[in-house]
């Protein structure tokens, strides 16, 4: 979609996004907010944000937001505990005769909340295209850092008042979103975080992104650095079985960060699900593309330019079923990018072990 198109719908002559959005539940009794499972804040802070507005508009008619898979980061529970979002797990939902409006994600096939069901508004800002006919609005902006962005346009063009659990929700749904390096973001992302951050608690921040954290978690970095293999200038890592999905993302954030790669592949199972996350270091790699490519005839991927992320479903948890598409996977992505397996070396040796003093 062109950027600039974004700009001439908010000028006056024409009618705002927001009104438009309004305009396409308005005659549902019930609305269902649904997002992609395993949400992340800028999900949950989007869900937050458009139940706000909807409420605004039509007080009294109820607004769910829907919760599918869990909510798996430390710092994402933390952000639900402390900020008071409230969920429904999917399967105790019935959508039946309500408004979907799905947030932060496209509908596709392999998407159970619009399973069957084609949802009466999508508001995304993911690059990777879902199935769109039918829906009655939709305002994707794959240029914008992250769709909380577009829900506080949306609040600010319908004067609805925006406290300071709502603002601080909004405040880290974008940060968490656009704070990895390289940056994808706009101005846009950056006005909103300049608004939002004089009306958050940045005490409430800090607490969000700074949780405990479980020993599996340091069991799972363990595993991810013994099983980290560098051929040329990438960096792949198998986690095991982890604790829970978003710490493959975690993985592949961690690796990139190293001095001579561009690329990090994290891959690990979670359910019976291989769970894989990519990153690089350029403009222009087409992550999402590149993972989709990947993954072809085997499960689903989609994301951004340089961070991407999939999922094939395992015909078992067997090692040998993992090792299998472990290994299908790990060629196809050297291939495509040029590089032989053969030239594969562990990016630790392996460590001592001091006796317990
Ligand atoms: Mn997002």
């Amino acid at each position: 979609m062109d950027p600039k198109a974004e700009v001439s719908s908010t000028d006056s002559a024409s009618p705002k996004r927001s009104d438009q959005l309004l305009e396409a539940v308005r005659g549902e009794r019930r609305v269902v907010l649904a997002t992609h499972p395993n949400p992340d804040p800028d999900a949950l802070a989007s869900m937050l944000g458009l139940k706000t507005l909807l409420e605004h508009d039509q007080p009294g008619r109820p607004v769910r937001l829907v919760l599918e898979g869990m909510i798996a980061r430390a710092e994402n529970q933390m952000m639900v505990e402390l900020l008071r979002i409230p969920l429904t797990p999917i399967t105790s939902v019935s959508i039946e005769g309500c408004a979907i409006v799905l947030v932060d994600a496209q509908p596709r096939d392999t998407m159970p909340p619009c399973l069957g069901i084609v949802p009466t508004a999508v508001i995304d800002h993911h690059e990777t295209p879902g199935r769109l006919e039918g829906v009655r609005f939709v305002d994707i902006r794959p240029h914008v850092g992250a769709t909380s962005t577009i829900v506080l346009e949306y609040l600010r063009e319908q004067a609805v008042n925006v406290d300071r659990r709502l603002a601080t929700a909004l405040f880290y749904g974008i940060d968490s979103e656009i704070s990895g390096y390289p940056r994808e973001a706009t101005a846009d992302d950056d006005r909103a975080l300049e608004w939002l951050f004089p009306r958050s608690d940045r005490d409430l921040i800090a607490q969000i992104r700074h949780p405990r954290l479980p020993r599996s978690y340091f069991a799972t970095f363990q595993h991810a650095l013994a099983n980290a293999f560098v051929y040329g200038d990438v960096i792949v890592s198998y986690c095991g079985v982890v604790p829970q999905p978003d710490i493959i993302a975690e993985i592949a954030d961690f690796f990139i960060r190293f001095d001579q790669v561009d690329w990090a592949l994290a891959i690990g199972v979670t359910g019976e699900l291989l769970k894989l996350s990519l990153r690089s270091d350029h403009m222009g790699s087409h992550c999402g593309d590149l993972l989709r490519e990947m993954v072809q005839g085997l499960g689903s991927a989609g994301g951004h330019d340089k961070r991407a992320g999939g999922a094939i479903p395992l015909p078992d948890r067997s090692p040998q079923a993992v090792e299998r598409m472990l290994r299908i996977v790990r060629q196809r992505f050297l291939a495509r990018l040029g590089l032989d397996e053969a030239q594969g070396r562990r990016l630790l040796a392996t460590s001592p072990v001091v006796p317990v003093p």
